[in-house]
């Protein structure tokens, strides 16, 4: 098997069943493995609700470490659709050509300064420092705020041992209380400043809406992200052909990105809170209790995707739910796309070939599913095209 290969650990129950089954905090949760399925039920905001108690969709749920409500992913319509139609414009950002430059320019640099190095550390010198510095652009904060989120590490409710860690939230929860402070005092041209100068329906966003809102960005943002690049980087250290044929075909280059993220899927699932009683899957689905729509469970469905367990760089229709689907869909994708677009494009022109030195597989543990989101770390050596 290849170092970089993802499996698909829900193939046998996707294929029987239709679901699966994991306790969490004695909050069980019952997981949606087909692509239909999956669909239907993310369009389904009356029975399946993602406006329960706040952290209560997340799995592991994180009701015990947060009571802000995360805007607009916590938040059903019709009022989701207020709060999206506010920020969507700001997440659109990433497709203008000044964010593209100094975005290029960004992963340039990570890339200019892992090619000096004998070895590197993928995990928190490449792809934490990518992630945290692009998201300097997405804020439109000082480039320096990347240092200090830096600092945090890959999770921000998460650290080695513990999968929910209330101290680490609070960090980031004193963090944005801050800056929040700041741009109340100060208004700039930030994420901060902007929503605290929004208004829905002639209100303005309240304290703990906006805190709301920026969580989100922070923890949404964050895994997901490193996960994508550091799955990237394993991947073309196996597949250095694919590399070459990036370049040679650079018109591909936005199918393979798609792909990348069907094939990754860096969020394995997200819950809702089910209304009323209801079935999924010839199964009973019992009110105020929990279903998941499994991503990656979707994305490996042989009755949508052909050869479905490999990287088709080209695949050219990919219904992928690797973002979501339907009202909830994610946010952060035009963003999450210019990154890994230009990073295929710039390790294509730069780098000629990525040895993997040693490294150590992410396994999440979803009891009767174990599956790999990406690595704890990957020592690799970069080698620069003449
Ligand atoms: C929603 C995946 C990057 C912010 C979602 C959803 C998925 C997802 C599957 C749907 C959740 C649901 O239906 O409950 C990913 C992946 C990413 C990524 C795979 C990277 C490759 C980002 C980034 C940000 C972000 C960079 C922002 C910094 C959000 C937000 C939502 C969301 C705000 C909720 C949207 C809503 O409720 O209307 N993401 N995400 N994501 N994502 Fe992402
Ligand atoms: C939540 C979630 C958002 C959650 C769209 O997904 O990402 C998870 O990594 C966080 O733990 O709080 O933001």
């Amino acid at each position: 098997m290849k170092k970089s290969e993802i499996q698909d650990p829900f193939e046998t129950a996707r294929l029987e069943k239709g679901y699966g089954k994991m306790n969490d905090q004695n909050d069980p949760v019952t997981m949606l493995l087909r692509h239909k399925d999956v669909r239907k039920t993310a369009h389904n905001w009356k029975t399946f609700q993602s406006g329960a108690k706040p952290g209560r969709i997340v799995v592991p749920s994180e009701v015990n470490i947060r009571d802000t409500r995360q805007i607009p992913f916590e938040v059903d319509p019709p009022e989701h659709g207020d709060f999206r139609s506010l920020v969507e414009p700001w997440f659109k950002r990433p497709l203008e050509e000044t964010y593209t430059k100094i975005l290029t320019k960004q992963i340039e640099n990570i890339i200019d300064e892992a090619l000096t190095k004998d070895t590197i550390e993928v995990v928190e010198a490449f792809a934490l420092k990518l992630q945290s510095r692009a998201l300097t652009l997405l804020l439109n904060t000082p480039f320096e705020e990347s240092e200090t989120w830096i600092s945090w590490g890959t999770h921000v409710f998460r650290s080695e041992g513990e999968a929910l860690d209330g101290d680490k939230a609070n960090i980031l929860y004193d963090y944005i209380d801050n800056r929040i402070t700041e741009a109340i005092e100060n208004p700039g041209e930030d994420l901060y400043s902007m929503l605290l100068a929004s208004k829905i329906n002639g209100k303005k966003l309240t304290r703990e809406e906006v805190k709301g809102v920026m969580i989100l960005t922070f923890a949404g943002g964050r895994d997901t992200v490193i996960n994508a690049i550091t799955n990237t980087i394993a991947y073309f250290a196996e597949h250095p052909e694919s590399l070459q044929r990036l370049q040679d075909e650079p018109e591909i280059t936005t199918r393979a990105v798609e792909e990348l993220v069907r094939y990754f899927s860096p969020l394995t699932h997200m819950g809702r809170v089910v209304t009323e009683d209801t079935m999924v899957c010839e199964h009973a689905a019992k009110a105020d209790t929990r279903v998941s729509l499994c991503w990656a469970s979707a994305n490996r469905d042989a009755r949508v995707f052909e050869n479905a367990n490999e990287v088709v760089l080209d695949r050219k229709v990919n219904p992928h739910v690797g973002f979501g689907f339907s009202h909830h869909n994610c946010l952060g994708a035009t963003h999450a796309r210019q990154i890994l677009r230009i990073l295929l494009k710039t390790l294509s022109n730069k780098v000629k070939s990525i040895d993997i030195i040693d490294f150590k597989e992410n396994i999440e543990d979803l009891e009767q599913f174990k599956r790999k989101v990406g690595y704890d770390n990957i020592t690799v050596k970069f080698n620069a095209k003449n």
